[in-house]
């Protein structure tokens, strides 16, 4: 099944049923956040417990740019909201759009952000492994954080001074002692539902925390992203990779909280 996926034409997101059933299911994203969402008071703030935080790499896999953690202990670890167990930082990666068009997964009362950062999380409570757990109902737990133009963000260059070197589809690279923290918004009120991957293997199996404010980005550090590509270095078509976002699925039924 490998990679015959995509964002193009012929390997888009309104294919991907084809050989993902699952893209038609009951608990697919990403969704698009309703105007109005009710606050449950039973809903405790989120912890991001990212003290001792360790990256390892950065890689290009041929859809995103990721950095990868180091997870075989609870050194960065995510608890309380609407979770039941501490969850295990794995990597973190982005969606963006073309130059001057929209990028975000999910969209808030209809409108898009100009990117999506998603920080992924797994049960090591229940599950040994992050496969196990990415394809089980309450395995993955995704941060997501949106990203608008404004200003330059003081700590995106960190990883965008690194692109030049996972440019194509299949490379990695170190990159140690990077810690998310600084990725932040000030406020960690957020919107939670149950979901899927929001990429084919499209497992229902993630409970999604979308962080109601978003982090400024200049257009410029956007830019950036867009020099990388989903093709590998040997390929002879070359794809600028952008527009790397499933658009948002159908509700179907499914109660969104509100932290706030
Ligand atoms: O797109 C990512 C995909 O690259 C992979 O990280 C997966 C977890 O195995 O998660 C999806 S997403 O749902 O976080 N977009
Ligand atoms: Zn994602």
């Amino acid at each position: 099944k490998g990679n015959h996926w995509g964002y193009g034409k012929e390997n888009g997101p309104d294919l991907w049923h084809t050989h993902y059933p699952v893209a038609q299911g009951s608990r697919q994203s990403p969704i698009d956040i309703p105007r109005q969402v009710s606050h449950d008071p039973s809903l405790g703030p989120i912890v991001l417990d990212y003290d001792h935080c360790t990256s390892i790499s950065i890689s290009n896999n041929g859809h995103s740019v990721v950095v990868n953690f180091d997870d075989t202990d609870e050194r960065s670890v995510i608890h309380g909201g609407p979770l039941e167990n501490p969850y295990r930082l794995k990597q973190f990666h982005f969606h963006w759009g073309g130059k001057g068009c929209d990028g975000s997964e999910h969209t808030v009362a209809g409108n898009s952000y100009a990117s999506e950062l998603h920080l992924v999380h797994w049960n090591a409570v229940k599950y040994t492994s992050f496969d196990h757990a990415a394809a089980a109902p309450e395995g993955l737990a995704v941060v997501g954080i949106f990203l608008e133009t404004g200003d330059d963000h003081r700590w995106l260059h960190t990883i965008t001074d690194a692109m030049y070197m996972v440019k194509y589809k299949g490379s990695i690279t170190d990159f140690k002692g990077f810690n998310p923290k600084c990725l932040l918004p000030s406020s960690l009120h957020y919107w939670t539902y149950l979901g899927s991957l929001t990429t084919p293997p499209l497992h229902e199996s993630v409970t999604w925390i979308l962080l109601k404010d978003p982090i400024a980005v200049s257009e410029k550090q956007l830019g950036k992203f867009r020099l990388l590509q989903f093709t590998g270095e040997e390929e002879d078509q070359r794809l600028r990779m952008e527009n790397n976002f499933r658009p948002p699925q159908p509700l179907k039924g499914r109660r969104i909280r509100s932290s706030n």
